[in-house]
């Protein structure tokens, strides 16, 4: 290689070394044409165009002359016209012919003998820069791009070709671009790359820009569904959003994902008749124009048009006093108190908590008796259950008992019936004390007469029944039965 062609591949190392090049260097060798050579057998002499540049990118160079003692020179473009004699000088300016390609300058020197000597020089002239492309995609762009620049130049071949990532401040040699696109969205948006080569002779190719845009991020949706319980129908609206491409739909899904349905506004329906009532699910997602698709969330919807069922822990049974308990039960909202009218008698409610009312042959006078009580439920919402009914039988009188001693002294055995009676819940049992002695149950008193006179005399009888409610007669009933034994 000559030295001219040394040089050269020096000076545009010395200009890139700061960049990492991977760009293929292409430099025509054209061994033999750079050499300024003397013609052997006479006094040395040589020519260097531009100081034995391999290239220049203009017509316009300087001629170096060396010559031992040279006192006179000429030059041509190689093939034209010779230029005047004039003074020997080490340097000339010169205008080469116009054409990209190799020139040739010829020279002629004359030293102190007169005679003269020849010598010459190539170099290329390469006015044209290089021709630069890139594959940068089109649209947005989900994952990493990477875009490969190109370059070609027909004379002195590309020399480097860099790009810019920052507007030009700072630029990097290398002809593939990667811009990434972490998954995290924070490298979305638009990323404009200029780029720029230049030729072995120093033509720089004006820069072109290109943009990538990436958009690895999916939009953002989210939903303004109410958190409580609902006695009507519900529009749940959807807002999504998205840094990069924007967002392109938002589909929403009420049957847990089996269809999608495009828009930001689902329904949840509350029919009257609590067909749709229970707890809803909407699944919604968006996609960014990129096609990045959201995750799934899900909004819920709680939908309770009905009122609470009411049940009652009446027994049937007759009572002094009875504790009516109501149970509620609401599929929804939950129960939230409970209402009561007896015998048709004004509603009143019970305070939220309590679900008991007392019963009871003390309320008021005259209250003994089947007594009618219709309730019903009350829900969160506000919402009243269907009515239910149930009886409370109290209990407030007692037995009355009765008896049929004979009047007058017995000569026999007597026998005392004792019937009792009772209103409304019957007459559970009677018990009687014969002369003070021990309580026992029966209707039946057998005061006995024996023939011995051992029981004659006056016997009293003591007598009380109960009732089935608990009621009971006083004991002080009381009958004589005189027995006088023959
Ligand atoms: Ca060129
Ligand atoms: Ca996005
Ligand atoms: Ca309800
Ligand atoms: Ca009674």
């Amino acid at each position: 290689m000559t030295v001219g062609h040394q040089t050269a591949s020096r000076r545009r190392t010395d200009r890139l070394s700061a960049y990492a090049i991977v760009v293929a260097v292409t430099l025509t060798a054209v061994a033999g044409i750079f050499a300024g050579t003397a013609q052997a057998g006479k006094a040395k002499a040589s020519l260097r165009i531009d100081y034995g540049s391999g290239y220049t990118n203009t017509t316009a160079v300087t001629l170096v002359s060396a010559m031992s003692g040279g006192t006179q020179m000429q030059f041509r473009n190689s093939g034209l016209v010779w230029s005047a004699w004039e003074p020997f000088a080490t340097t000339k300016a010169w205008t080469l012919p116009a054409g990209d390609g190799a020139k040739t300058v010829d020279a002629r020197y004359k030293g102190a003998t007169g005679k003269s000597v020849s010598a010459s020089d190539t170099i290329i002239l390469d006015t044209i820069a290089p021709t630069t492309g890139d594959d940068a995609p089109a649209g947005w762009q989900t994952s990493a791009a990477t875009v490969t620049l190109t370059a070609t130049d027909t004379t002195s071949g590309v020399g480097s070709i860099s790009y810019s990532t920052d507007g030009g401040a700072s630029w990097v040699g290398g002809a593939s671009v990667l811009v990434p696109a972490p998954s995290d969205g924070s490298n979305d948006g638009v990323h404009q790359v200029s780029y720029r080569a230049t030729d072995g002779a120093g033509n720089d190719a004006v820069a072109k820009t290109f943009s990538v845009s990436i958009d690895a991020g999916a939009p953002t949706t989210t939903d303004d569904a109410p958190a409580g319980w609902n006695a009507t129908g519900v529009r749940v609206n959807l807002s999504a959003n998205d840094t990069a491409s924007g967002v392109a739909l938002t589909q929403y899904s009420t049957d847990a994902g089996a269809t999608w349905l495009t828009g930001t506004s689902a329904v949840v329906p509350a029919p009257p008749d609590g067909s749709n009532d229970g707890v809803h699910q909407i699944l919604y997602r968006s996609r960014d124009v990129a096609g990045n698709v959201e995750t799934a969330k899900t909004a819920t919807v709680r939908i309770d048009t009905q009122g609470p069922t009411a049940s009652d822990n009446a027994d049937g049974a007759w009572h002094q006093r009875y504790v009516l308990v109501f149970a509620g039960s609401d599929v929804g909202a939950g129960v939230d108190h409970f209402e009561y009218g007896i015998d048709g008698g004004s509603w009143r409610a019970l305070a939220a908590g309590d679900d008991s009312v007392v019963l009871s042959v003390w309320r008021r006078a005259g209250f003994t008796g089947a007594h009618t009580v219709d309730y019903r439920a009350v829900d969160m919402l506000g919402k009243t259950g269907p009515l239910s009914s149930c009886q409370v039988k109290l209990d407030g009188r007692a037995p009355t008992t009765g008896d049929d001693a004979p009047v007058g002294p017995r000569v026999s055995d007597v026998t005392v019936h004792l019937t009792a009676g009772d209103a409304h819940s019957g007459v559970a049992g009677t018990w009687y004390s014969v002369d003070g002695g021990a309580w026992t149950p029966g209707t039946e008193v057998l005061v006995p007469a024996p023939g011995d006179g051992s029981n004659d005399g006056v016997h009293w009888i003591h007598y009380y029944s109960t009732d089935n409610a608990g009621n009971a007669e006083t004991r002080e009933r009381v009958c004589k039965v005189q027995i006088d034994a023959p």
